[in-house]
């Protein structure tokens, strides 16, 4: 089926349309025995429309799709120019439908509507565009062995791969996981979020357009424990690539383990410290510590959730992110408002899940300096919020909320600092603000996490590694790393003399 609507807000005016079924083979197919879901506007809580959502059987339908097409039309028997050419066409695509692309990530996410298209749908283009780059790059080494042999790695793709991607950057996530896949010549079947399938639905009518041959992208939609469980254990996917929760990545390595060892890259939650020292500079470690914590409403896997303030300015630090917060509090609401910069939370299941964490919050003697109460009377909005009082074991100190909660932590030494901010099993990400260079490098060194930030906050760089240490996952997104995330070494040894 298809969709449609027409919309006429502040910041956008127009039509959105879409095809609500999967994606499957260059076509759009009905599941075999699936059935819809309704896809939900945060802001309101009223459905949107309804989609098809698929099971394992049109997963397996899929992965044949993707496996002919790896056999006779991808991989290396396309030269890497011409799989960079179709990214790029890709990216042509979606720029050219930037503004509707925006319009259905806030619609369905909740994101203010200048984020959506200056942040997601940005970001989208540029990845793609990156490793259409990369396409023609990536070879392997001769190595010097002997005067009788010689030998030669090749960076081979896998084949198929699978990809289950959450809600909290639909397209952004989508990119990252099929731009640098489809770059070294794998095909791809990709899982959106159940409830933020729009934008991937609207890309996959981009597909054929762009030229890739049938089968090299699918995109099959469904819950977690139908498709998502399909694709972690299928014998045919040779790699899978997860972003979600900790609890869903254990399940994808398991299903790795039971079914064929499909090689598995994870990208899970955080609960990432920002260290705040006195000589920092005040201003600016104000400012990025609230978008460290509030952008995307807090669910962003790098949120810098324990703020760690040197005593020194501990009450004067307070004091300014609380105005912040203050700020924010009355820049939230529709994210088609021109002036809002905090949109709702994106269901109400995670509305809840983070009000369960302010309660444990209170019961276990913290104190809500600021926020903590939904914000107006539909949707699902929670305020900026501030917790104090917060003591190491407290589940609002170890636990991942996914909101905009930040927990300001006082500390009196570096050492102890750094002992704080690594008391975690989480390692995604951390931050340091001092104007000291020495302190700054010591301090991002000891920091046990994927990503260390010196004087800024979720400033990311699509050509730099992304990825976790401990429990925040393994493997490598973005940069020049993602290549070796979607490649295995294979070592070609000639013989040019060596005789038995
Ligand atoms: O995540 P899930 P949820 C964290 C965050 C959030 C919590 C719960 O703390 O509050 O997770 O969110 C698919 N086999 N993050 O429940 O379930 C699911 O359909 C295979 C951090 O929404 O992990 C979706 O496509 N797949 C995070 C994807 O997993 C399964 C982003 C993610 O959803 C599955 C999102 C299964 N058994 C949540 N069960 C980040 N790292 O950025 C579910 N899925």
């Amino acid at each position: 089926g298809t969709w449609e609507t027409k919309l006429d807000t502040p910041t956008f005016k127009g039509s959105l349309s879409l095809n609500t079924g999967l994606f499957i083979d260059g076509k759009w197919v009905d599941p075999v025995e699936g059935g819809k879901i309704d896809v939900v506007n945060p802001a309101t809580g009223k459905v949107i429309t309804s989609v098809a959502v698929g099971t394992g059987k049109d997963v397996d339908i899929a992965v044949e799709a993707a496996k002919k097409a790896f056999k006779s039309k991808w991989g290396f028997k396309v030269p890497g120019t011409e799989r960079g050419r179709l990214l790029n066409k890709l990216a042509d695509l979606i720029e050219a439908n930037l503004d509707e692309l925006a319009a259905l990530e806030s619609l369905n996410v909740g994101k203010p509507f200048t984020m959506s298209k200056m942040v997601d749908v940005k970001a989208s283009i540029q990845v793609l565009r990156y490793y259409a780059g990369w396409a023609d790059k990536i070879h392997g080494k001769t190595i010097e062995t002997n005067e009788n042999k010689f030998a030669y790695t090749r960076h081979e793709p896998y084949g198929v791969v699978g990809q289950i991607i959450p809600w909290n950057f639909p397209l952004t996530m989508l990119s990252w996981k099929i731009a640098p896949a489809v770059a070294t010549g794998n095909c791809c079947v990709l899982k959106p979020s159940e409830i933020t399938p729009l934008t991937a639905l609207k890309v996959a009518g981009m597909i054929n357009e762009a030229g890739f041959p049938p089968g090299v992208i699918n995109i099959v939609n469904g819950y977690g424990i139908t498709v998502g469980a399909a694709i972690s254990a299928h014998p045919d996917i040779r790699k899978v690539a997860f972003t979600g929760s900790t609890i869903v990545g254990r399940k994808i390595q398991e299903a790795s383990a039971k079914s064929n060892l499909k090689v598995v890259s994870l990208e899970l939650g955080g609960k990432s410290p920002n260290v705040i020292f006195d000589d920092a500079d005040f201003e600016q470690a104000v400012k990025w510590a609230a978008l460290g914590i509030y952008a995307n409403m807090g669910q962003i896997c790098t949120a810098g959730s324990r703020i760690f303030v040197q005593e020194g300015i501990y009450d004067k630090f307070l004091a300014a992110f609380t105005q912040a917060s203050k700020a924010l509090q009355s820049a939230t609401g529709d994210p088609f408002a021109a002036t809002t910069q905090h949109g709702p939370q994106v269901s109400q299941v995670q509305f809840d899940r983070i009000m369960g964490y302010l309660d444990s919050a209170r019961k276990d003697g913290a104190t809500i300096h600021i926020g903590g109460e939904r914000h107006g009377n539909e949707g699902y909005f929670i305020q900026p919020t501030i917790v104090t009082d917060c003591k190491p074991d407290m589940k609002i100190v170890r636990e991942e909320v996914f909101g905009p909660v930040a927990a300001i932590i006082k500390f009196k030494t570096e050492e102890e600092a750094i002992e704080m901010a690594n008391d975690t099993n989480y390692g995604l990400a951390a931050a340091v603000f001092t104007e000291n260079n020495s302190r700054a490098v010591r301090v991002a060194h000891a920091l046990e996490a994927g990503t260390t930030w010196v004087n800024c906050y979720n400033s990311s760089e699509i050509q730099t590694p992304f990825g976790g240490y401990k429990q925040s996952g393994f493997g490598r997104e973005l940069g020049e790393y993602a290549l070796e995330t979607y490649t295995q070494v294979k070592a070609v040894h000639v013989n040019i003399g060596l005789k038995l």
